[in-house]
């Protein structure tokens, strides 16, 4: 789809003159476009066509990431030496003063200063790069644990709730809608086996042993962006900041941290959990919550790597019995693709999980 980015552009009061717009980044979720500006001297920006079908009550979905970067733009502006441009994201008003605009199309559109000179990877290849994104998270949370007002708008309901992605799963086999199941049986066979054990962190709430925070919710290593040092700048995609348990972005960052290959890698058999880069996470991760996490939720942070791991295999499975509504793919098979390399995930992450829970323990 073709758009005029320059149109879209000028809604927005950016302090540039529009140059090239090109499309940016590796998000499954929106249409991601990188604006330059004529200016040397002035910012460029990451303008975004929010997908709509995924977020229905765009105005609610801003307002909570209004709500979010403004708390974070206060705390940070409260640290000597810090780079507000770079260390948080910042949302272009329209003309209009909100934070969004919808085009003459009905498209929905929003734009961020593009946070400059960062580095941002899918694959990470050592533990000092780990530890980084660990102490982003961490921190990440902290500075969120006080934010004033009501609790977050839920942008998208249940979210990592397994039981109820199990019933949508469990849901699209019968209606089987494009005839695909046939082809998945193995697949299918791996999630329903582990089905029972994945409800523990639902449980731990449900009897009040772990409290909901305000979490991240989607924190896998490409929306942690490192600096020229690759040292941890600034955590974006802020689409799903909400209620949830902080089992949800350690389990979210280690699937992505510590997987030796792609997330849609083709050949399981390069497909493993390092265990090195696990620690490196859980010890950046600690540093900065430590203090604050209760001993229930420090205990089964070693299982939440297999929870969403899981919970996201269980997703893309779905997505592709479903025909592929969801998750933006670049092939056919690519869901199917992404499923397998997770679920194989699951499993490396199983062989270890002795390991990651001795080092879990000797971290707190
Ligand atoms: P999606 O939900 O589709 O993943 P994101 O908000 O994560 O969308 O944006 C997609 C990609 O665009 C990110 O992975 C990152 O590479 C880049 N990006 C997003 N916001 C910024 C920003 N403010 N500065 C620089 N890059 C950004
Ligand atoms: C999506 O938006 P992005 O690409 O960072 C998805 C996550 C999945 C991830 C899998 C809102 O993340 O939940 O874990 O893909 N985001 C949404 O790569 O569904
Ligand atoms: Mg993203």
């Amino acid at each position: 789809m073709d758009y005029n980015l320059k149109e879209v552009f000028e809604y927005f009061t950016a302090e540039g003159t529009f140059l090239t717009g090109e499309p940016y980044g590796s998000g499954h979720i929106h249409d991601t476009f990188r604006i330059e500006t004529k200016e040397a001297d002035k910012d460029n920006y990451i303008l975004q066509r929010l997908n709509n079908k995924i977020f229905k009550n765009i105005p609610e979905l801003q307002n909570n990431i209004e709500r979010v970067t403004v708390h974070l733009r206060n705390k940070l502006s409260a640290v000597p030496g810090s780079n507000i441009k770079r260390e948080c994201l910042i949302l272009i008003p329209a003309h209009d003063g909100k934070s969004w605009i919808c085009d003459k199309a009905g498209n929905y559109w929003r734009m961020y200063i593009f946070i400059s000179n960062h580095r941002s990877y899918n694959i990470v290849d050592s533990p000092d790069k780990a530890f980084e994104g660990g102490k982003a998270i961490g921190r990440f949370q902290a500075m969120l644990s006080d934010m004033p007002g009501d609790p977050l708008f839920e942008t998208i309901p249940s979210f990592h709730d397994i039981e109820k992605r199990l019933q949508t799963f469990n849901l699209k086999i019968k209606e089987n809608p494009v005839g695909r199941v046939g082809s998945v049986s193995k697949e299918i066979d791996d999630v329903l086996q582990r089905a029972e054990e994945m409800k523990t962190i639902l449980k731990l709430g449900r009897e009040g042993k772990i409290p909901l925070r305000i979490t991240h919710n989607d924190t896998k290593f490409n929306n942690i962006l490192l600096d020229e040092n690759d040292k941890a700048l600034c955590v974006i995609d802020l689409d799903t900041v909400m209620p949830g348990y902080v089992h949800y972005d350690f389990g979210d960052s280690i699937r992505t941290v510590a997987n030796t290959a792609s997330e849609d890698e083709k050949d399981l058999s390069k497909i493993k959990m390092d265990i090195n880069l696990f620690k490196a996470y859980a010890e950046g991760y600690l540093s900065e919550t430590g203090k604050t996490l209760n001993d229930v939720e420090k205990e089964y942070l070693a299982f939440a790597p297999k929870l969403i791991t899981y919970t996201i295999g269980v997703r893309f499975l779905t997505d592709f019995i479903d025909g592929d509504n969801y998750f933006k793919i670049h092939h056919e098979l690519h869901n199917i693709q992404r499923a397998r390399a997770q679920l194989q995930l699951v499993k490396s992450m199983e062989k270890q999980y002795g390991e990651m829970q001795m080092i879990i323990r000797s971290l707190t």
